[in-house]
């Protein structure tokens, strides 16, 4: 996490800065502690146990490999939404173990995510190291390895909770958040900008909003909140409109982020050279960008957006500096982030104000 430590400064002023405990060491501490014994007891489940050894070296490799460099706040949210949401009397550690390992569930799906994201963003390194894909003994075979991932994430789950009432629900919430962060994977890559497409009618702040809910929104905040709320006493009913909103806009606000830093931010800080230019993805900046565009800077856009050529990204990066664009960034960063901070605030429950004043908080001091 140091390396996104130093990114701190550069973002929000904050009025009242609300102390993250949600992933202090003594959590992420106990959170590293499930993850080996998560691990132990998927490689020695009746699935892996009379396996070819070849078998065991990939799956450990694919998965170290993958799953290390994190910041597994996604992972650490599920046992912090129980300690939040769960009422006082009704709390057990033995359910807080539970939503760890729901977390490293949530873990190894993020780096299913990441894996498939990075093939089709045509990325070169992720948490600072080459991309899985690009191995010399992976290439297409990443594909496969992908299904590997995602398919022990829910045999983690089956292993843990199978013969248990929750498990329908794990399942149920698990595959509609999957199919909804791969429609948003959908619509992301098909919204691109190509020189020789040509069309722009697509970059419209509607449509990256969008975007950002179902491929960032819902896995990264909807998700473990509703893991947890399994585990929760009546926790069903638990899920109210206004904290599915602000996961909306939690969404935006970390896809804008990650555009950001894809664009402004150095890859020894982010782990990862950015592609947006190059892929001419439909980014928060592309779409505010051509808001405040002149008609020869929009020429200017289309002639060099979504080019591998260094001289058009170049180009792409002056133009967001006539354009004023980091220091329209951070006003509109600041922007959500009080409006966030005032409909936190009055969310119906205490424990649902801590969970997302301290997700936010993690959000803009990067280490989410
Ligand atoms: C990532 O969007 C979304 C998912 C579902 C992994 P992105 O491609 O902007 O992420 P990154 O910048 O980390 O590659
Ligand atoms: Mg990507
Ligand atoms: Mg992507
Ligand atoms: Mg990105």
């Amino acid at each position: 996490c140091n390396q996104f430590r130093t990114l701190h400064k550069t973002t929000v002023n904050y009025n009242v800065p609300v102390p993250i405990t949600f992933n202090s060491y003594k959590n992420q501490q106990k959170f590293r502690e499930v993850q080996s014994e998560v691990l132990n007891t998927l490689m020695s489940s009746p699935r892996f146990e009379h396996q070819l050894i070849d078998v065991e070296q990939w799956m450990t490799k694919l998965l170290d490999y993958t799953l290390e460099g994190g910041k597994r706040g996604r992972g650490l949210a599920v046992p912090f939404a129980y300690e939040m949401m769960e009422d006082p009397k009704d709390f057990t550690k033995e359910n807080l173990h539970r939503a760890r390992v729901l977390g490293w569930a949530v873990e190894i799906i993020q780096a299913y995510l990441l894996t498939v994201d990075d093939i089709v963003d045509a990325s070169q390194t992720r948490r600072g190291k080459e991309c899985w894909y690009l191995h010399s003994d992976v290439g297409l075979g990443a594909v496969n390895d992908c299904g590997l991932l995602l398919t022990c994430a829910v045999e983690v789950m089956d292993l843990y909770f199978g013969k248990e009432p929750i498990f329908a629900d794990l399942i149920k919430i698990t595959n509609g958040t999957l199919l909804q962060t791969s429609v948003g994977q959908y619509l992301d890559c098909s919204s691109g900008y190509t020189k020789e497409k040509n069309n722009l009618d697509k970059f419209t702040m509607e449509l990256f909003d969008s975007i950002a809910y179902q491929k960032t929104g819902i896995y990264s905040f909807k998700f473990p909140m509703l893991l947890a709320l399994t585990l929760v006493k009546d926790g069903k009913s638990r899920y109210s409109e206004e904290a599915n909103k602000i996961a909306w806009d939690l969404g935006r606000l970390l896809q804008f982020q990650n555009d950001y830093k894809d664009v402004f931010v150095d890859d020894m800080n982010t782990g990862k050279v950015g592609t947006d230019i190059q892929e001419g993805k439909l980014t928060w900046f592309a779409v505010t960008a051509l808001q405040r565009c002149t008609e020869g800077q929009r020429s200017i856009f289309k002639e060099n957006y979504g080019s591998k050529n260094p001289e058009h990204v170049k180009r792409i990066k002056q133009l967001f500096d006539e354009l004023e664009m980091e220091k329209v960034y951070k006003e509109y960063e600041s922007s959500v982030y009080e409006d966030l901070v005032r409909r936190i605030r009055a969310l119906p429950t205490k424990g649902e104000t801590q969970f997302y004043s301290e997700i936010l908080e993690a959000c803009c001091k990067h280490l989410y």
